[in-house]
């Protein structure tokens, strides 16, 4: 058993359901250049950074480009996301998010992001719970993506607090494997068929307690 002193969660999939606005830019972007995506692709991409996700967007449509075309792509599909995600409201916050957080801040507990998102800032804003965070790591803080647990050990050291102390809240299998990598506890937010890595998996954070910290 671990003494727990700080939780870290990851944005998309745990806190916000942003996907549906990557998704709507990735299509869009793809739409442009003559082909399409599904949803079913769009799961490849959670977690992912932007640039990977392109490539695996270009790769799926048979299409090559340069450096400078893909940059170029990336920053088209980040102006789409961003004016989504500027519209955002504290309603779409995932049920449960906000009591979780401010169970852990009533219970003594650390509490940091760690996403792989460029824009966290703009969701944490324009969602009202920026407050709630003692340190924020995001994909302006790191270089190399999950499952690398840099944007999780950046997160510990900010809050001063031992990596083997701290539990991850994630949706994906490559956060669940970089919390890990880490030497950190991990719970899944998902389906345990699919994150069966985990130290525990709770469908969202409405089925986490503080009491089940203690069984980690
Ligand atoms: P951006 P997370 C990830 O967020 C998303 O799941 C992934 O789909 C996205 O490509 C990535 O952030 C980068 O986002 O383009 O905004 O920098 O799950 O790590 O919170
Ligand atoms: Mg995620």
């Amino acid at each position: 058993m671990t003494t727990i002193k700080a939780c870290i969660f990851d944005l998309d999939g745990v806190i916000v359901d942003t996907a549906v606005y990557h998704y709507k830019a990735w299509k869009r972007l793809a739409n442009e250049l003559g082909f399409d995506i599904t949803e079913a692709q769009n799961e490849n991409l959670k977690g992912v950074s932007r640039m990977a996700s392109l490539d695996l967007i270009l790769g799926w449509g048979g299409v090559t480009k340069t450096e400078a075309e893909k940059e170029q792509l990336a920053d088209q599909k980040n102006t789409w996301y961003v004016d989504m995600i500027n519209k955002m409201t504290p309603d779409e916050i995932l049920p449960g998010a906000t009591e979780f957080l401010q169970a852990c801040l009533d219970a003594g507990l650390k509490t940091a992001l760690g996403s792989a998102s460029k824009n966290a800032g703009i969701i944490l804003e324009k969602t009202g719970i920026t407050h709630f965070f003692n340190a924020i790591i995001d994909g302006n803080k790191v270089s190399k993506p999950k499952p690398d647990p840099e944007v999780f050990l950046k997160g510990a050291e900010e809050l001063s607090i031992p990596a083997e102390n701290c539990v991850v809240f994630e949706d994906a299998i490559a956060g669940v494997e970089a919390a890990h990598n880490g030497g950190m506890k991990a719970v899944g937010i998902g389906s345990p068929q699919v994150l069966t890595e985990a130290d525990l998996v709770v469908s969202g954070l409405d089925k986490m307690t503080i009491e089940k910290l203690k069984t980690l």
